[in-house]
């Protein structure tokens, strides 16, 4: 593994762990952080042995948001052209395998994006979420305006993204954003078993279930279900498929490679 400045990265039986490390400013995310996060996403994704991914951050802060001293002297057009937009913000979009937020603390901007661009969001009961960036001049710049509004409705994400305010992970629950709410001594090892047990299972079907349930977000309900029709019959091709009924007919556990 690369040498990193601002991450720590483990692993945990088949969970590849990114830890985002930067106490001092909150993890927020500068371009050095973001651009590691990245290499980290693709080298996880790229490792045989790990079947999902989990992004976490400290006690304190999953991340604060984007690095306000970073931005605060850009100039439009400038932004356009210089580093700011760079793909590394996104890199977990492209990443095949499951990747689960494990949030505690502030997720706030750029934070809060990044957390709704994992495949889902397991909070401590610390964790607050929100979009802040109308108190500078700004509004969310990574996705917040738009994947919140379609994580918890219209209203909610309004009075978040118009007045800042933040959303404790009770709420956050309640609405919809995150999957479930663990104490914060358990959020790791909680994050670690959904990986594991997404190791357990048939890795084609897993790919598949990611790519139908994000599709969601991305098609009319007509071309997703005729996404997820040819995902499902595809799946009658692999190994998985057959294991997976025999194990249920004969009584037995699955047991499933790869
Ligand atoms: N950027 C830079 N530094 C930060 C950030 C940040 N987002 N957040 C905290 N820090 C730093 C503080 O400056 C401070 O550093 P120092 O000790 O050197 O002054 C240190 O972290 C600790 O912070 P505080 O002293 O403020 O800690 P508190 O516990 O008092 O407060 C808060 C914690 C409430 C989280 C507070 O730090 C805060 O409000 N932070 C800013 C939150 C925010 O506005 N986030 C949104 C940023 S904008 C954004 O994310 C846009 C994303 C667009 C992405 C587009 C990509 C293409």
């Amino acid at each position: 593994m690369a040498e990193y400045t601002m991450i720590l990265t483990e692993t945990q039986g088949p969970a590849g762990i990114i830890r985002l490390n930067r106490p001092a400013a909150l993890n927020a995310l500068c371009n050095t952080l973001t651009r590691e996060m990245a290499a980290a996403l693709r080298d996880f994704d790229a490792d045989p042995a790990i079947a999902a991914i989990i992004i976490t951050g400290s006690e304190k802060a999953f991340a604060a948001g984007a690095d306000i001293k970073e931005m605060q002297h850009l100039r439009h057009p400038e932004t356009y052209t210089a580093d700011f937009i760079a793909e590394s913000w996104e890199a977990v979009l492209t990443v095949r395998k499951p990747v689960i937020a494990a949030v505690a603390g502030f997720a706030l901007g750029g934070g809060c994006e990044l957390a709704m661009m994992c495949d889902m969001i397991l909070a401590a009961d610390t964790a607050r979420f929100g979009q802040p960036e109308i108190n500078l001049g700004i509004i969310p710049g990574a996705g917040g305006s738009q994947r919140l509004t379609r994580a918890i409705g219209k209203s909610k994400a309004m009075e978040m993204v118009l007045t800042g305010r933040m959303m404790p992970a009770e709420e956050a629950e309640r609405a919809g954003l995150v999957a479930r709410v663990v104490p914060a001594a358990e959020l790791l090892p909680e994050a670690v078993k959904v990986a594991e047990k997404i190791g357990a299972l048939s890795a084609p079907a897993v790919a598949m279930a990611k790519e139908a349930v994000n599709a969601a977000f991305e098609l009319p309900l007509r071309e997703g279900v005729r996404l997820e029709r040819r995902l499902f019959l595809s799946l009658f091709g692999t190994e998985g498929q057959k294991e997976g009924m025999a194990a249920f007919v004969e009584k037995r556990k699955p047991a499933f490679r790869g």
